[in-house]
């Protein structure tokens, strides 16, 4: 019964985060690198393209793109440009160490809301890469990125489905 606990709070925790998630507004549509991507070679540009226009105010760079390495390093960007609804930002030459890398954007859309989320690609190493407590939280915010919080859920419910079914089954 013990064992149950720490499962009901990560449902409680998924489940309370995940409807929050899913009203943002604008989406990204497509990214380079996208999630769960396993390249080869750094790419010159990261971009992120969403759904919606961004909003764009002289002078202030509302919208923002990070790049951070699962050691914990922050990789410099250069440029963060919008054109109509795509982000882009430069990556330095050079950057090209191996591991898992967090693209963390935080953008304001035409509609005025702010989305921000994480996206997650790896350089040159296997597909299967398990991805480490210590890569969730290179991110900006302490929230469960959606994508991950998603992947625990699927994860406790086939938990649950065993546990349950092993119950039946013992009865
Ligand atoms: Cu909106």
């Amino acid at each position: 019964m013990r064992k149950s606990t720490p499962l009901a709070f990560f449902l409680f925790v998924t489940l309370f985060i995940t409807p929050t998630a899913a009203f943002a507004h604008a989406s990204v549509l497509s990214s380079n690198p996208s999630e769960g991507q396993v390249i080869a070679e750094m790419p010159k540009e990261i971009s992120v393209t969403f759904s919606d226009d961004l909003l764009v105010v002289a002078d202030k760079e509302i919208n923002t793109l990070k790049l951070n390495h699962s050691d914990g390093t922050s990789v410099p960007l250069q440029n963060a440009t919008v054109t109509g609804n795509v982000l882009t930002a430069a990556v330095i030459a050079g950057e090209n160490q191996p591991g898992l890398y967090q693209i963390t954007y935080r953008v304001i859309s035409t509609d005025g809301h702010e989305v921000s989320d994480v996206i997650t690609f790896s350089l040159n190493t296997p597909q299967g890469v398990v991805v480490t407590p210590e890569a969730i939280e290179v991110g900006t915010s302490g929230a469960i990125p959606l994508p991950i919080a998603l992947a625990l859920a699927i994860v406790i419910a086939i938990a649950g489905f065993v546990l349950f079914e092993r119950r039946r089954s013992s009865k």
